[in-house]
């Protein structure tokens, strides 16, 4: 089944010609509509009418979270803001968030881009969703929403933090599909376990995102849930989820091609790379009205594959993630900049700028500690001043990531110091 077959089986021919027609316009748009692009292209000589097909793209400057902070919070919006109908955000690597604007036309795209993701798996009108992810200035819970309301499914708008509910929900609503972060999924799959209630579930389907996750816990979760798993990927930048989504054939995830036009760069030396070839996710924004965004860099490592494939889609597929060109961590489907962690510690008086972050996967939860050195005189006081620490060191990190760390506070000169470039941050899952 296929939700919107004249753009998602159109020739290879048909994606390029309108793509390029797409870009040109929108190109444009952007040089009249955006000072900051305008005055980017005039700096390297670029007119609009330079930029007339797909294979002009290279010519393009490219956008990065800089240009986002740069320009923060509306310098990259094209239109007024009275057309602007919903902000999102997402974190950004000093504190400030990436703030995203919208207008109603972008609103509709994103509901018919996740659309076309759940139809993917096989979710129709006839089902029951139940949205796992957090709503909010996160992207997924309303993404998830507007797309499973625009299928005509029933929305059981779960948000997060709340696992008892969200089972009986599950259960008394006869929920047959559930979009969440895969890692919840299973931590989900453990409590209907442990509860014995595995047997009164009448889920299908599972759309998981918003962080990487593998093959094994794929199997895992159709295993345990007899569910059939999905993978669906997204960024705040470019929209929310549903820029890609994998198919029953699990070979990829298809882009949506008519409105997001992918490219791989390598991260070092910026060239465009062959077809299958590993590098840099660079995407630009052909449709988008509040904030396009002309060759944005996501970071994301990935190829990409652009065979036709047996569900007789023809847009291109990003293959598995490979990692980051940057250091954020995604840990339980947040993003978490070190940077932000090492602002926060800053902020609190006793501390030290000697931290270490410590991420792993015990079962399918990830760890999140944080180690830090703090003034020798802490361990001379009384253990309730440690403590007093501990505990605002725990909340400042709260506060700039939005999750809880588990924190130890060490002695100076526990840590391990390095001449050169300090690590902060081991990461022990192995997720790529
Ligand atoms: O995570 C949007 C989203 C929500 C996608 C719900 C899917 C489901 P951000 O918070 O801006 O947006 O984080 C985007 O998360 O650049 C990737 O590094 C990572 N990411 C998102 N989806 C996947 C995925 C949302 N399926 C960043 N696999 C991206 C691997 C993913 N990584």
């Amino acid at each position: 089944m296929i939700w919107n077959e004249a753009k998602e089986c159109m020739s290879r021919d048909e994606i390029y010609h309108l793509q390029s027609k797409r870009l040109a316009k929108q190109v444009d748009r952007v040089y009249h509509n955006v000072e900051y692009y305008r005055k980017k292209m005039q700096a390297i000589g670029l007119e609009p009418a330079d930029i007339r097909e797909v294979a002009d793209l290279p010519k393009l400057p490219f956008t990065t979270y800089e240009d986002l902070n740069a320009t923060y919070p509306f310098g990259l919006t094209a239109v007024d803001q009275s057309q602007i109908v919903r902000v999102q955000a997402s974190s950004g690597t000093t504190g400030k968030s990436k703030v995203v604007a919208y207008t109603k036309k972008d609103i509709d795209i994103w509901a018919e881009c996740v659309a076309r993701a759940f139809t993917m798996a096989g979710i129709t009108r006839k089902d029951a969703i139940q949205i796992g992810y957090g709503y909010g200035l996160f992207t997924g819970g309303l993404g998830a929403h507007y797309g499973a309301e625009n299928l005509g499914a029933m929305v059981i708008p779960m948000s997060t933090g709340n696992t008892k509910k969200l089972i009986t929900m599950m259960i008394d609503c006869k929920a047959t599909a559930i979009a969440c972060t895969p890692s919840y999924l299973l931590h989900v799959a453990e409590a209907l376990e442990e509860q014995g209630l595995i047997d009164q579930i009448s889920l299908k389907y599972a759309i998981c995102g918003a962080e990487p996750w593998t093959e094994n816990m794929r199997e895992q979760m159709e295993r345990r849930l007899h569910i059939k798993a999905f993978d669906i990927y997204g960024l705040t930048e470019i929209m929310g989820p549903g820029v890609a989504c994998d198919c029953e054939y699990h070979k990829g995830l298809h882009i949506c091609e008519d409105h997001f036009l992918p490219e791989i760069i390598n991260p070092e030396t910026l060239a465009p790379m062959e077809d299958g070839e590993t590098g840099e996710l660079v995407i630009t924004t052909l449709t988008k009205e509040g904030m396009p965004l002309l060759r944005y860099r996501t970071r994301d490592l990935t190829s990409l594959q652009y065979d036709a494939c047996e569900c007789g889609r023809t847009t291109a597929r990003i293959q598995r993630f490979k990692g980051r060109s940057d250091d954020m961590l995604v840990i339980r489907g947040v993003n978490v900049f070190p940077s932000q962690v090492e602002q926060a510690l800053l902020t609190i008086d006793g501390t030290t700028p000697n931290y270490m972050i410590m991420v792993d996967r015990v079962g399918n939860n990830d760890t999140f500690d944080v180690a830090i050195e703090v003034e020798e005189r802490f361990f001379s006081d009384e253990i309730r001043a440690l403590e007093k620490l501990r505990d605002n060191v725990a909340e400042a990190i709260h506060q700039a990531v939005g999750i809880k760390a588990k924190v130890k506070l060490v002695e100076p000169n526990t840590l391990e110091h390095s001449e050169g470039k300090t690590k902060h941050v081991i990461d022990k899952r192995k997720l790529s």
